[in-house]
């Protein structure tokens, strides 16, 4: 049997297929070759693909909301060449304390208001101390006191400190691969492809569900892009959530003057995530401001079910809240969680 044919009757199953050199005793892997493979179908015949895999488990015309909030901005000791919070490039982000948690709670009841069903907290840091982790788990209980589902990324994370934030009723732990392991190094070197997987290990342990995903747009090649989606297709379980961010250049990193990628490829990016992740929340994430309504209806044609909602990403702008709720309209879509 050639490749493609092992994608075809797999991946409608919703399954993933069968590596060459599987066994029935070790897990079936996607093999890079056969994301690559994905990505090179016409196009036409991968939107279809990756919209009888989305239907298959998904009400396709239902999008999840999302909202952001940074409570501990910039200053960061890490170096990811894409972010404008690193303390490494001169960005004009100011560093700030940790958020008081009375702004939180009332940032996260205006987000409630406005329709989204999960609040994302985001913290500047290479990884938390004991005494960080007492203040997010506050604000954890707050928001899911509210009635949200609770998300937090805070950089890298031990397994007792993932233990306190489950126990504090934290629902989702953000932590991304970005991109593919050979490509990584060009992007960051303050830490470790094998740092992140220990990151996504201990949160795993700890039952709290995970949202991992990665930016396209880095500079990267079409195999390094399919090597991120095998990296996070193969993680066992796959994440529950995968945000699919396109990179927004920020003036001062050292990715400022990457040329932008062919939102064609950043669509088949999206649909190969729904192909190989069948059941996960594929989200639509940074980079949509830049993006106009015929491309974002493809991306959900793709199977993006899930959004950042809000005027605002971490540091970045997103689109305005009405600019959303027209495109629904339009669209006839439903936010998840509203009748
Ligand atoms: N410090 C934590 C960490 O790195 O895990 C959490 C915050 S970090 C800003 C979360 C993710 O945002 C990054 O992993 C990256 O995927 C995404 N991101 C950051 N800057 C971005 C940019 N300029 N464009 C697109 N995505 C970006
Ligand atoms: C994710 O994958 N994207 C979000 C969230 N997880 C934390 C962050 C996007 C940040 C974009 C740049 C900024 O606003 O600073
Ligand atoms: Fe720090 Fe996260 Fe930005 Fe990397 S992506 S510099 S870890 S805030």
């Amino acid at each position: 049997m050639n490749t493609t044919a092992v994608i075809s009757v797999a991946s409608l199953r919703g399954e993933r297929p069968r590596a060459q050199s599987s066994t029935a005793n070790q897990p079936a892997r996607w093999q890079t070759e056969a994301i690559e493979a994905l990505y090179a179908l016409p196009f036409m015949d991968l939107l279809f693909r990756a919209q009888e895999v989305h239907r298959s488990h998904f009400d396709v015309n239902e999008v999840q909301l999302s909202t952001l909030l940074s409570i501990k901005t910039g200053g960061c000791a890490e170096n990811c060449g894409y972010c404008p919070q690193s303390a490494h490039f001169d960005t004009g982000v100011e560093a700030s304390k940790l958020m008081p948690l009375g702004e939180v709670v009332e940032a996260a009841q205006a987000a409630k208001e406005r329709g989204a069903t999960r609040f994302c907290m985001g913290a500047a840091w290479r990884s938390p101390k004991d005494r960080d982790i007492e203040r997010v788990a506050a604000m954890i209980r707050e928001v899911k006191a509210i009635g949200l589902e609770t998300c937090v990324t805070l950089g890298m994370l031990e397994v007792n400190q993932a233990y306190s934030l489950k126990k504090a009723g934290l629902d989702y732990y953000n932590h991304n691969l970005d991109t593919s392991p050979e490509h990584y190094a060009k992007i960051v070197s303050t830490r470790t492809y094998q740092d992140r997987l220990d990151t996504l290990s201990n949160v795993r342990d700890a039952g709290i569900k995970v949202c991992c995903g990665g930016i396209v747009g880095l500079g990267e090649s079409r195999s390094e892009r399919a090597g991120l989606i095998a990296q996070l297709a193969n993680l066992d379980p796959y994440p529950e959530s995968v945000p699919i961010n396109n990179l927004v250049p920020v003036v001062g990193t050292p990715l400022a003057n990457t040329d932008p990628i062919d939102p064609f490829e950043f669509v088949r990016t999206i649909a190969v995530a729904r192909i190989t992740m069948p059941r996960t929340m594929v989200r639509l994430s940074a980079g949509r401001e830049d993006m106009d309504e015929a491309l974002q209806a493809l991306c959900f044609l793709a199977g993006a079910n899930s959004i950042f909602y809000g005027d605002k990403l971490l540091t970045t702008s997103n689109p305005q809240i009405e600019r959303d709720q027209l495109l629904f309209v339009r669209l006839g879509l439903r936010a998840q969680g509203r009748m």
